[in-house]
């Protein structure tokens, strides 16, 4: 019960910002740049050539109750291509997800009392402790995005944060 308590909190506090990224959205499908298959809101994978700019983030889980990214803001140019570095320096996984704060508080209900389940979006990745994954992104549209571990009860405990993209 309290464990649902603590979630309906969470996504009402997101409903306020929720509406910006819609807007971020639309112009992306209709009016940004040509876009490659599987683009998301947030920008699209991208290539090795164009690196602007490497963040290294990592994952902390200090106890179920207490967990980290760090940093726990990112803010990143208008266009810029980045090499994301993720190291799990926890004692389990740990999942690093980029989305629209919506998208966050929908992931997140599909995810409550699903374990196992994955996301291998382009714009999700699943670490596992003492692992480290890399991934190239372009920020292709301006907005107010999100970063989160979607794995049940990490959101919770801090594992998330803003992913501002102007
Ligand atoms: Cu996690």
């Amino acid at each position: 019960m309290k464990k649902t308590l603590v979630a309906v909190a969470i996504l009402g506090a997101l409903g306020a910002p929720a509406m910006a990224p819609a807007n971020a959205y639309h112009r992306g499908v209709h009016d940004g740049p040509v876009l490659h298959a599987g683009n998301v809101p947030i920008g699209y994978p991208g290539e090795p050539a164009l690196i602007d700019r490497t963040i290294r983030v990592s994952m902390v889980d200090v106890s179920d109750l207490v967990m980290s990214f760090n940093p726990d803001a990112i803010e990143i140019a208008h266009g810029e291509t980045i090499q994301f570095v993720l190291r799990n320096e926890g004692s389990g996984p740990h999942d690093f997800v980029m989305a629209t704060p919506e998208e966050i508080a929908d992931h997140r209900d599909e995810m409550q009392g699903f374990d196992d389940m994955r996301h291998e979006a382009d714009y999700a990745v699943r670490v596992e402790p003492e692992e480290t994954r890399t991934f190239i992104w372009t920020f292709a549209n301006e907005g107010d995005f999100e970063f989160a571990c979607l794995i049940p009860g990490h959101y919770e405990a801090g594992m998330h944060g803003p992913l501002t993209v102007d």
